[in-house]
């Protein structure tokens, strides 16, 4: 693959996902095939979510006093709000911000929703617009100024037992997505000097791009109970005192078709999971003279057969060269295309062609649902298992600071080592390296990298975005 921000910026124009030309810095429009495959993403998402999930819809804006009550949390993101200062001509007597995150929005209502033990838990989700004026280099889809597709969940519960297991839950759910899309993830508790703003701690998923820079996709928050004490949120027990709540809250962004489009992309353009793709499968009718009409019909009626059945079928009988139509289709990732044309219509069959391989094969055409299904579902299965395989390649062990800063010098990717889980030893790591940790995994015997005192965490380093 060309350098890889290259081939991302030129994808998202030539595939029509986002057109970057929108006059505010770090804003963006999603195009319709872009829009398509957003939708297609989320409705994966939501059927997981539905699941045990209420979904609900909040306010864009936030009264100065109420985000301004948490102080560790405001002070996480005082840097990047946004301000509405008027309404018209005239000064609003409360300056009003641009949620960046909902909590808190959300969680002054929650303080007047919560009574008893017997309402809870409970589980909310909305999929909304959030802004964060962020100063690092925005890039569509992977940093934002208005993330477009910010999925947050918010929960709440009567035990921090309840709370720690849901924070397991949440990352179920995230690898259940995650494999819906076939990408590959890292799960690593954030060190506790990168944590969200106001949690007790940080649980996050993290893939790697292709040029071998990580990207977190995701992250599941344990609130703990900071944030009940903050907005007052209080339940009655079985004895009838009152108590706070303990929360969690996890979210995801555009990032995920970000990683979606990246990781399994390729030089033909994009590479798409079936569930994801405008259209699983597309027909393409080839045609000579003289049978014009004979295969349009058959490649109309299969259409609709493949419609009834389920799927999102697409017939390409545009006035345009086959091979071009192909260009087209592989460039916009389209798992799957059927080619008809008079030869096969006399063998009753058709050929099918695989976006993630090239492989062709010849179809029955009685029985071709039947072989799309398990297509499809082999598609799946083999870019999930590639982007693993690549993924796992690029995960390196390191046994001291300075093959450790070499690898990520050379090869990028992520480097693994033990490490003490001091805190100032961790901070010295980074500045040794020059890179930042990117996250712990609990468990396991060796000796720290840098001090070399007893470690029983195993720490991760990358170049991220
Ligand atoms: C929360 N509150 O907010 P989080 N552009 C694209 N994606 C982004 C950007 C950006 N500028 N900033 C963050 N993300 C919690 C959980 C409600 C839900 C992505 O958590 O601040 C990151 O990948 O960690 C992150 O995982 C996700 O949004 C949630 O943001």
């Amino acid at each position: 693959m060309t350098e890889f921000s290259e081939w991302f910026h030129n994808i998202l124009e030539e595939a029509e996902i986002i057109d970057q030309r929108y006059p505010v810095k770090g804003m963006h429009v999603w195009m319709p095939h872009g829009f398509r495959i957003r939708k297609n993403t989320l409705k994966i998402l939501k059927d997981i979510l539905d699941r045990d999930h209420e979904e609900v819809l909040f306010p864009l804006l936030v009264p100065e006093d109420e985000l301004a009550k948490e102080s560790i949390h405001v002070k996480g993101f005082e840097d990047e709000v946004y301000w509405v200062t008027h309404g018209g001509l005239t000064r609003l007597q409360r300056k009003l911000a641009l949620r960046p995150t909902s909590e808190t929005v959300m969680y002054p209502m929650f303080a007047l929703w919560v009574r008893s033990h017997s309402d809870l838990p409970m589980r909310f989700y909305q999929v909304v617009n959030t802004f964060r004026y962020e100063t690092k280099h925005t890039r569509p889809l992977i940093r934002v100024r208005e993330i477009t597709t910010f999925k947050e969940a918010h929960t709440i519960h009567s035990s921090a037992a309840e709370a720690e297991e849901q924070v397991e839950r949440a990352i179920e759910i995230y690898r259940e997505f995650f494999d819906a899309l076939g990408i590959p993830y890292l799960i690593t508790k954030r060190p506790p000097w990168d944590k969200f703003p106001g949690s007790d701690y940080t649980m996050a998923f993290d893939t790697i791009m292709p040029d071998g820079k990580t990207l977190q996709i995701g992250t599941v928050h344990n609130l703990g109970q900071t944030f009940a004490r903050t907005f007052d949120i209080k339940f009655e027990n079985p004895d009838g005192e009152h108590e706070y709540v303990h929360q969690t809250c996890y979210g995801l962004s555009d990032r995920v078709i970000a990683s979606v489009i990246a990781v399994h992309g390729d030089e033909s353009g994009l590479c798409l999971p079936p569930e994801v793709a405008s259209y699983h499968v597309v027909i393409v009718p080839v045609i000579f003279r003289g049978a014009e009409e004979e295969v349009l019909d058959a490649c109309r009626g299969l259409m609709e057969r493949l419609e009834s059945a389920g799927f999102r079928a697409h017939l390409d009988d545009r006035d345009l060269r086959a091979g071009r139509k192909y260009y087209e289709w592989e460039m916009r990732g389209v798992p799957l295309r059927i080619e008809i044309g008079p030869r096969d219509l006399k063998n009753n069959s058709a050929v099918i062609s695989r976006r993630d391989t090239g492989e062709k094969t010849t179809a029955d055409l009685e029985s071709i649902e039947d072989t799309l299904r398990e297509l499809m579902d082999d598609i799946l299965e083999n870019i999930r298992k590639r982007a693993w395989e690549r993924m796992n390649s690029m995960i390196r062990e390191a046994e001291t600071l300075e093959e450790a800063a070499e690898i990520i010098e050379e090869k990028r990717g992520i480097i693994s080592f033990m490490w003490c889980g001091d805190e100032e030893c961790g901070k010295d790591i980074e500045e040794k390296v020059r890179v930042d940790i990117l996250g712990i995994q609990e468990g396991g015997t060796g000796t720290c990298i840098n001090c070399g005192r007893e470690a029983e965490h195993r720490a991760f380093l990358a170049r991220t975005y």
